[in-house]
């Protein structure tokens, strides 16, 4: 059978059966993907309950009622088949709907999932939605939050947009009105929100010598631009509002920028994904920011918010999921206030810290930067972090600055060989770069980076330490 194959049939299980249980996972691409069949079932009579774990173990097993009711799982599930097994599922009682590996058992449980299929950048929510306008073509109006749940699962990072059948969801979302792509727009977080200068200089992919990491530098950049960012009834423009031409201008001296230091500009644009129907300046106008109010709803252990939000909820689930947003930021301020207080260690060519589990290793680099900038600025920072969800590995995350850059230093070649060498996998810029390394070796790590630092200074010149 194909996928498509697949997912025909699993549109025909679900239409069959009066009750069902969707067992899904707590960050956006699961809050999304079961709102997603939630609401498609609900419109064809079914009724649904729902049930949202952070994994699929032992543990959270019990959560799977032992009922009558139709199992359907999502973004999970087909990498556990052992366990639906030993919990007594039958494959009669269940539907996987997934895009991770699966992991065949005794029982054949019915399983819609792109991987296998080679559609390797369409996420669960995806799935999720060609199964729901399956079973009714008028389920395409849930576009948009399959868009978010690819978006929110990284599928359009690597190549600065999504492809493939998750493409075709987005063109399906815009062709209703619901969409809005923005071909070669700024890759850039947050560009509904956030006052320009804090976007660029929140960003590094890509890193932008004296902007990325350097909120003044990135406003006087734009101050010499001489274009207007403020609106006499708005205020501040956000990215979102700035007049085509201004913004083309913007990406062009961008660019120059990028060029000047040698650098690609390849990953300077990315194409954005822009809901025209919800208010501005919220984290609902566009599929990044309201990926990250869903996953913040989902490290708040509050998932049901985010389905509600998903479902329409504009009132008090969004206030309380907006609450939940602002104290993502100040976890970032957490950081670097734990940076400075617990102390790096220093080695003769670096300095470094472990985190432990404490933060998500998706802020850990960004937090690093900023405390840099108040620790001892000619020795690059190290900083590593725990993957809660693979305890064998360590992220590692490093920042120095353009001084150091200019003696000859390169993060991109220390970390990368080092990491390589030790059964890692590592790489980024020459002044911001990061690895995933067997947790077992950290300290090796961290000696071998010192040591290749150590050669980098001897190269460029003595003086430098
Ligand atoms: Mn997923």
């Amino acid at each position: 059978m194909g996928f498509w194959e697949d997912v025909r049939a699993a549109a025909q299980e679900l239409s069959s059966h009066p009750d069902a249980t969707i067992i899904s996972h707590i960050d956006a691409d699961g809050i999304s993907g079961e709102a997603i069949l939630a609401q498609a079932l609900a419109r064809e009579g079914i009724r649904t309950t729902s049930v949202f774990v952070r994994q699929l173990e032992p543990l959270t097993m019990r959560q799977v009622p032992r009922d009558d009711s139709f199992k359907i799982f999502c973004d999970l599930g087909a990498g556990q088949q052992n366990l639906l097994e030993e919990h007594g599922l039958s494959n009669e009682e269940v539907l996987i709907i997934d895009h991770h590996v699966s992991q065949d058992c005794g029982t054949a449980y019915q399983q819609v999932n792109c991987l296998p299929y080679g559609h390797t950048k369409l996420s669960a929510a995806g799935v999720a939605y060609l199964v729901a306008r399956e079973l009714d073509a008028s389920n395409a109006d849930l576009a948009p939050l399959a868009v978010i749940g690819n978006v929110g699962d990284m599928m359009a990072r690597e190549d600065c947009g999504l492809i493939g059948p998750a493409r075709e969801i987005a063109r399906d979302g815009a062709s209703q009105g619901l969409i809005e792509i923005r071909e070669r727009d700024l890759n850039c977080y947050g560009i509904s929100t956030r006052p320009l200068h804090v976007c660029l200089s929140y960003n590094d992919d890509p890193f932008i010598p004296g902007i990325s990491n350097n909120a003044p530098g990135a406003m006087k950049f734009l101050q010499r631009l001489g274009i207007p960012l403020r609106d006499p009834v708005k205020g501040t423009l956000v990215w979102e509002e700035i007049p085509d031409e201004h913004r083309k201008r913007i990406t062009s001296a961008l660019a120059q920028q990028l060029l000047a230091h040698g650098e690609g500009i390849s990953r300077l644009f990315a194409e954005s994904y822009i809901f025209p129907g919800e208010p501005e300046r919220t984290p609902l106008r566009n599929a990044q920011e309201f990926a990250t109010l869903l996953n913040s709803c989902g490290r708040w252990s509050r998932p049901s918010v985010g389905g509600s939000i998903c479902r329409g909820d504009r009132g008090t689930a969004y206030r309380q999921a907006e609450h939940m947003l602002t104290n993502h930021r100040a976890v970032i301020r957490e950081l670097l206030l734990y940076i400075l207080e617990t102390g790096v260690t220093e080695l003769s060519h670096l300095q470094f810290i472990h985190v432990g589990d404490r933060y998500p290793d998706t802020i850990v680099g960004i937090g690093a930067g900023m405390a840099l900038s108040k620790l001892n600025m000619d020795k690059p920072i190290l900083i590593m972090v725990e993957q809660p969800q693979d305890p064998g590995l360590t992220k590692v995350s490093m920042r120095t600055t353009e001084r150091v850059v200019g003696w000859g230093i390169d993060l991109q070649q220390a970390i990368a060989e080092a990491s390589s060498a030790l059964g890692g996998a590592g790489g980024g810029h020459r002044i911001a770069a990061g690895a995933y390394i067997p947790r077992e070796s950290e300290q090796e790590f961290v000696r071998r980076v010192n040591e290749l630092l150590s050669g980098q200074y001897a190269e460029a010149g003595a003086g430098h330490r």
